[in-house]
C-alpha cells in the first residue's frame, strides 16, 4: 500500500466513524442551512487550519505546496474536522509576516482550493480581502472568515450579504493596549461590525462572532477573553475560538508554537465550557478527542 492509499483508507475509516459519531456536514449544505447543521451537536464543531503560506506563525511553509496542502486537508477530515479553514496570507497575529496582494493570495489558493472543496466538508476562506473571498466562494468555499470583522474591506459586508454565506466576524486591533478593558473593546467592536452587517443586509443567522485570541491583545488579555468568554453570549450569536498554539500559552509555559498542544487544549476546553460553538485548531485529532471526552464527562453530571 502506498503512503497516499494508506492515507485514503485511513480517511475512509475515520470518516465512517465520524458519520456514526456525529452526522457529517456535507459540502453541499450551504447558505442558511450550514450554520444550524454545524451547531447541532452536543460539542463544538471543529475547524481545521490549513495555511497555504510561507510565513504563518506556527506552520509557515509546511503546506505551501498543493500536494501537501491537500494531504493535510484529508488528514484533518479523517481526524474529524467539520470545517477546513484555508488561508493564503498570514494574518500576522504577532507581526513579522509580509502583507501580500490579492493577486499573490489567489496564486496560492488557485492550485488547491477546488480540490479541498471536493473532499466534501465545508471550507471557510480566511482572508481579509473581499476580492479573494469572492473568488473563493465562486470556487466552492462556503464560509467567509474575516479577521477584521467587516471593518477593513468596505466590500466585504455587501459580498457576504449577496452570497448569503455565513461569515465569521473576528475582533482585531492594530496594536495591543494593556490599559484598556478588553471585554468592553471586543463588545464595542462587535456592535460596530453587526451594524455594518445589518446595513448591508447580512442576516443575523449567518453570523459567527470570534474574540480573536492573540489579535491586538496582550497575552493576559487573551486569557481574560477566554476566562470571560460567556459574557459575549449576550450577543445571541454562535462564538468561535481559535487559541491554537497562540503566544499567551508560552507566557505560562515557555514553548515554541508546535509545542503548545497541551495549552491549546486547555484553552479550548475552557472556551467550550464558556459557550464556544466552533473551535479553530491546527491539531484536529487531539482537539476532537478532548472535546468529546469533556462532553461525555459532563453528560454524567
Ligand atoms: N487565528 C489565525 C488566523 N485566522 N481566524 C479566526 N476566525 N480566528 C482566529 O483565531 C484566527 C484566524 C492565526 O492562526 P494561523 O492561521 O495559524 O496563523 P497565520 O495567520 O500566521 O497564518
Amino acid at each position: 500500500m502506498t503512503a497516499v492509499s494508506r492515507l485514503d483508507s485511513l480517511a475512509r475509516t475515520a470518516q465512517s466513524d465520524r458519520m456514526i459519531a456525529n452526522k457529517p456536514i456535507s459540502a453541499s449544505t450551504t447558505g442558511a442551512a450550514l450554520l444550524p447543521a454545524l451547531l447541532s451537536r452536543p460539542y463544538p464543531a471543529v475547524m481545521g487550519v490549513l495555511n497555504v503560506t510561507p510565513d504563518s506563525f506556527s506552520d509557515g511553509g509546511q503546506f505551501a505546496s498543493p500536494e501537501r496542502a491537500l494531504a493535510q486537508a484529508r488528514k484533518m477530515i479523517a481526524e474529524g474536522a467539520d470545517i477546513i479553514d484555508i488561508g493564503a496570507e498570514s494574518t500576522r497575529p504577532y507581526g513579522g509576516s509580509q502583507p501580500v496582494t490579492a493577486k499573490e493570495e489567489l496564486k496560492r489558493l488557485q492550485p488547491v482550493l477546488a480540490d479541498v472543496v471536493s473532499l466534501g466538508v465545508p471550507v471557510s476562506i480566511d482572508s481579509m480581502k473581499s476580492e479573494v473571498v469572492a473568488w473563493a466562494l465562486d470556487a466552492g468555499a462556503a464560509i467567509a472568515n474575516d479577521v477584521w470583522g467587516l471593518q477593513r474591506d468596505s466590500g466585504m459586508a455587501a459580498l457576504v450579504a449577496a452570497r448569503h454565506s455565513p461569515v465569521i466576524i473576528m475582533h482585531n486591533r492594530d496594536r495591543a493596549d494593556p490599559a484598556i478593558d478588553i471585554m468592553k473593546d471586543i463588545s464595542g467592536f462587535f456592535a460596530r461590525s453587526l451594524d455594518i452587517a445589518a446595513k448591508a443586509g447580512v442576516l443575523p443567522g449567518q453570523i459567527v462572532l470570534d474574540p480573536g485570541i492573540g489579535f491586538g491583545k496582550t497575552p493576559a488579555q487573551s486569557m481574560i477573553t477566554l476566562a470571560r468568554l460567556d459574557e459575549l453570549r449576550s450577543f445571541g450569536l454562535p462564538l468561535l475560538v481559535g487559541a491554537s498554539r497562540k503566544r499567551f500559552i508560552s507566557t505560562v509555559s515557555p514553548s515554541e508554537p508546535d509545542q503548545r498542544l497541551g495549552g491549546s487544549i486547555a484553552a479550548h476546553l475552557i472556551a467550550a465550557q464558556r459557550g464556544a460553538a466552533i473551535i479553530r485548531t491546527h491539531d484536529v485529532a487531539e482537539t476532537v478527542q478532548a472535546l468529546r471526552v469533556a462532553a461525555a464527562i459532563r453528560e454524567q453530571q
